[in-house]
């Protein structure tokens, strides 16, 4: 018994990295599916465009939200650029966690106006920085 126990905690929790899939432009729509996800360190985050011509981009929590800056705010945030599905070739875009830091994203398409459409996406969101109030920020941004 005491045998079992103790091989037990030898082979004890690797964490293993999850990939996550989040979808851009579903139906055809100004949305990121899912529009927010808790994520660790290493884990994968694939964005893939089913529709028209949009980018994933972090920015802002507040303040000037839209459009989000090219490059991306933040040294561990991330810019896919634009990625256009009008061909049909399914772009996609991978991001892997590097910190446990919220992470606020849009689209930049049309100079802003899909991110104030309400095109965005959070990383590890808090109950301070929570997804809600960044949509309503982004919705209140002035082009
Ligand atoms: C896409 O369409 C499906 C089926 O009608 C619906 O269940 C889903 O909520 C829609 N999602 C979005 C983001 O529009
Ligand atoms: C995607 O959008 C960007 C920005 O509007 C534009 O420069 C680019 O030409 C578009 N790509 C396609 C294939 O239409
Ligand atoms: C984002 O916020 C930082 C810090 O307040 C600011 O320096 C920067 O100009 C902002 N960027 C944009 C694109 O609004
Ligand atoms: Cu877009």
């Amino acid at each position: 018994m005491l045998f079992v126990k103790a091989l037990l905690l030898s082979v004890a929790p690797v964490a293993l990295a999850v990939s996550h899939a989040v979808t851009i432009g579903l139906n055809n729509t100004l949305t990121f599916t899912p529009n927010q996800l808790v994520a660790a360190i290493g884990d994968t985050i694939t964005f893939t465009v089913v529709a028209r011509n949009h980018s994933t981009t972090t920015t802002n929590f507040s303040g000037k939200v839209c459009p989000p800056p090219p490059g991306g705010v933040g040294a561990t945030g991330w810019d896919s650029g634009f990625m256009s599905d009008l061909d049909g070739s399914l772009p996609h875009f991978t991001y892997t966690v590097v910190d446990t830091l919220p992470h606020f994203a849009a689209c930049m398409q049309n100079a802003g106006a899909h991110c104030k459409a309400g095109m965005t996406f959070a990383l590890n969101p808090t109950t301070d920085q929570s997804y809600d109030q960044f949509l309503a920020n982004a919705k209140a941004s002035v082009l």
